[in-house]
C-alpha cells in the first residue's frame, strides 16, 4: 500500500514537471511556419457555433468578430473570434490522412513576450477530428500552467506547459497535430479524416473550467469580455490531404509579412513590412473593423503615434501593388 502511494506520488510529480516543445523560434520547437512547403491545402469551409463573450455572464451574449470565411484559406491574419466555448468545424477539399509526422496545423494569433522568447500571450483550444462528421475524437490535451488565473491581458504563458492544444504557438506559426496519436480508436479512421473541430478552451479556473486529458483546469486568458473574446482562429493548414501535393518552390508567391513592435504599446508603434515591398497601403482598423487611419507608404518601416487612440485591440493591414494582403494585431493600453 505504502509502495503504491510512493509510485502514485512519483507519477504525479513527473507529470507536474512534464515539459513539451518550446515556443516558436526557440530550439526544439515543433511550430510550423505558415510558409512551410509541407502545407498542400488549407481548410476551405468553416462552420462556427459562436461562444459567449463571458460564459459567467450570458447576458453579454455571443462574440461577434470575424466571419467563418476568415478561418478558411491560407493563414492571412484575418481571424474568427470564437468566444468562450465556441466551436468551429472545418473541412478540406479532400479527407486528410495519417502520413509521416504532423498531418495538419492550426493557426491562432498569439504574440510573444518582447522580453522573453519562451513566453507569449496564448489563447488555447481543443482539437478534435472525425471521419464521419458525427463522431469526433479529441487529441489528448495537456495544460500544466499552474499559476493563478491568467487575466484577459498582460500575462504570458510558456509553451513548454502546453501539449496538443491549438494556440500553443504565436501568430504565423501553426501548432501541429499528428493523427498517429489517435490510431486504433474504433470510431475514427485516421486515414480518412473529413472534419476538424476547434473547441475554445474557456480558461477559467472557476466553475466553468475546461479540463485537459488528466482533469487539470486549462488556465488561459479569462475573462476576455469583448466581442473579440476567446480563441482567434486564423487558419488550418493541411499537410497530408488526399490527392494534394506540395507546389514546386517556384510557384510559391512572395509571402507578405507585417510586424508590429512593441506590442502591447502605449505611445508609438513601429510597423515593418517584408523587405521587397516597394509600395503598400497600410490601414489601421479598430476591433469592430472600423477604419481609423490609412497610410500610403513607399518604404518598409512605418512609425505610428498611437497616443491618442483609445485602449483596445487594433488591426493593421497592408496591401501591396499586387493586391497581396496581410494583417497584424496589436493592443493599445
Ligand atoms: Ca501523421
Ligand atoms: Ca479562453
Ligand atoms: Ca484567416
Amino acid at each position: 500500500m505504502r509502495f503504491r502511494l510512493i509510485i502514485m506520488m512519483l507519477g504525479m510529480s513527473l507529470s507536474a514537471v512534464a515539459q513539451y516543445p518550446p515556443q516558436a523560434g526557440v530550439s526544439g520547437s515543433t511550430a510550423i511556419s505558415a510558409n512551410d512547403s509541407r502545407f498542400v491545402a488549407w481548410a476551405n469551409t468553416c462552420t462556427l457555433v459562436r461562444g459567449w463573450v463571458d460564459i459567467a455572464d450570458k447576458s453579454q451574449g455571443y462574440t461577434g468578430f470575424g466571419a467563418e470565411a476568415d478561418a478558411t484559406g491560407k493563414k492571412d491574419g484575418r481571424i474568427l473570434c470564437m468566444g468562450d466555448s465556441g466551436v468551429a468545424t472545418l473541412t478540406f477539399v479532400a479527407p486528410l490522412f495519417n502520413g509521416p509526422g504532423a498531418d495538419f496545423a492550426v493557426f491562432e494569433n498569439g504574440f510573444a513576450n518582447p522580453n522573453d522568447p519562451e513566453e507569449a500571450f496564448l489563447e488555447l483550444a481543443f482539437v478534435e477530428v472525425s471521419s464521419d462528421g458525427v463522431n469526433f475524437v479529441r487529441f489528448p490535451a495537456s495544460c500544466l500552467i499552474d499559476t493563478p488565473q491568467i487575466p484577459g491581458a498582460g500575462v504570458y504563458s510558456n509553451a513548454r506547459k502546453i501539449n496538443n492544444m491549438a494556440g500553443k504557438y504565436i501568430a504565423g506559426y501553426g501548432t501541429p497535430f499528428d493523427l498517429e496519436e489517435l490510431k486504433g480508436i474504433p470510431e475514427l479512421d485516421v486515414n480518412n479524416v473529413t472534419h476538424i473541430r476547434i473547441v475554445d478552451a474557456i480558461g477559467s479556473l472557476g466553475v466553468n473550467a475546461s479540463l485537459d486529458k488528466d482533469g487539470n483546469k486549462v488556465n488561459d486568458p479569462y475573462p476576455t469580455p469583448f466581442i473579440t473574446g476567446g480563441f482567434d482562429l486564423d487558419a488550418v493548414g493541411g499537410i497530408h490531404v488526399k490527392g494534394q501535393f506540395p507546389s514546386s518552390v517556384g510557384d510559391v508567391a512572395q509571402e507578405q509579412t507585417i510586424t508590429v513592435a512593441p506590442n502591447p504599446a502605449r505611445e508609438h508603434i513601429t510597423v515593418s513590412l517584408n523587405e521587397n515591398v516597394a509600395q503598400a497601403v497600410v490601414t489601421l482598423t479598430d476591433a469592430a473593423g472600423r477604419l481609423v487611419k490609412q497610410y500610403d507608404i513607399n518604404h518598409r518601416i512605418l512609425s505610428i503615434n498611437i497616443g491618442t487612440l483609445q485602449s483596445g485591440v487594433y488591426f493593421l493591414t497592408s496591401r501591396d501593388e499586387q493586391g497581396n494582403k496581410c494583417t497584424a494585431r496589436f493592443v493599445k493600453y
